[in-house]
């Protein structure tokens, strides 16, 4: 690592961070984190509502884009799945008629294949992906959000009720939603390790993840909005949509049709007083005016590995100016 480099990251030494993450824009900033902070410094709270069962196999896609992006394995374009990865499988599947819609590559089969075959044996999800992650040199503590299954489905006008993979991927989240359920999270508790990780932390991030499907889940956790607003550090959301559009994915489509904001006003007001700041992008500066929280404005797209690493320097810079 280059010297300037850590002298940079020195101030950040001491620090515990706790990120809630979701799908690519969140794993992009967790892996910013993960570079700049020690190794075993930061711990990654990963939605788990968008797990499902297909072709049998425990498919949980943001817990494997978060662990793919911190191994430095991941798709450089799609962000999720893995780079190199073929689709013979798919392939295959098509040729027996299969519509095959959901892309799981080749070697992604591995990842859950040992998944599944760990929590049929009796393995938790929280202990499968500790070992994924490890073997994979992962550093960071990727923790799912819970142990139980939370599904995130959607209500739609066109479609009625689709499970999330099936309006997100199958449908290219094109139907119109009226209403987006978190079965099972009512009675769902957080995984080991995320409680003691968020009272212990010095600081915590929510990622720029969609968050209605991707940190709501984790929020609707019991007893996981709570911890957040007992907490005695300051928590700061990235903006997951800059210039009214999303990065990557719904949100903003999302947003427009549950009738809230799409916009870095609309996120501010959605965390509400589960932030004590916003970072958003340039673009948006005009907008702080309109935001009740102290908001920080940046570059907040994350096309390269540098800027992830930049974002997350200013965010935790910014953490810290906010803890005093
Ligand atoms: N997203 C897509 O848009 N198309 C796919 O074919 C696809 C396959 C896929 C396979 C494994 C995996 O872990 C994720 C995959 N994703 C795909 C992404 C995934 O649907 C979303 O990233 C999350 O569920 C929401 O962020």
């Amino acid at each position: 690592m280059a010297l300037n480099t850590m002298t940079d990251d020195s101030a950040f030494a001491n620090e515990r961070v706790v990120a809630l993450a979701g799908g690519v824009g969140g794993a992009k900033l967790a892996d910013g984190l993960a570079r700049v902070l020690p190794p075993g410094a930061l711990t990654v709270i990963v939605n788990t509502g968008d797990d499902f069962t297909h072709y049998g196999l425990h498919v949980s896609p943001d817990l494997d884009t978060v662990m793919y992006t911190l191994a430095g394995i991941a798709h450089p374009v799609n962000g999720w799945g893995l780079a190199d990865d073929t689709r013979q499988m798919i392939e295959m599947m098509k040729r027996y008629g299969d519509e095959a819609w959901f892309g799981l590559g080749d070697r992604d089969l591995a990842t859950n294949l040992l998944r599944t075959h760990a929590l049929a044996n009796g393995w938790s999800l929280s202990q499968i992906t500790h070992d994924l992650a490890s073997r994979l040199g992962v550093t960071s503590h990727l923790l799912p959000m819970s142990d139980m299954s939370v599904a995130t489905n959607v209500d739609t006008i066109e479609m009625g009720i689709l499970k999330f993979q099936e309006y997100f991927v199958r449908h290219r989240w094109q139907p119109v939603v009226k209403r987006v359920l978190y079965e099972g999270a009512e009675s769902a508790y957080p995984a080991p390790g995320v409680k003691e990780a968020l009272e212990t932390a010095t600081m915590i991030v929510i990622c720029p993840s969609n968050p209605v499907l991707s940190v709501e889940p984790i929020l609707r956790v019991q007893g996981m909005r709570a911890a957040l607003e007992a907490r005695t550090v300051p928590c700061v959301v990235v903006s997951p949509i800059v210039a009214g559009a999303a990065l990557k994915g719904p949100a903003a489509k999302l947003m427009a049709e549950l009738d809230l904001e799409p916009s870095v006003i609309g996120i501010a007001d959605y965390y509400g007083r589960l932030i004590d700041g916003i970072v958003i992008d340039n673009e948006d500066s005009a907008s702080s005016q309109h935001i009740k929280q102290p908001s920080l404005a940046s570059n907040i797209v994350m096309r390269e590995v540098t800027d992830r690493v930049r974002v997350a320097r200013e965010v935790l810079a910014w953490n810290k100016e906010l803890m005093r």
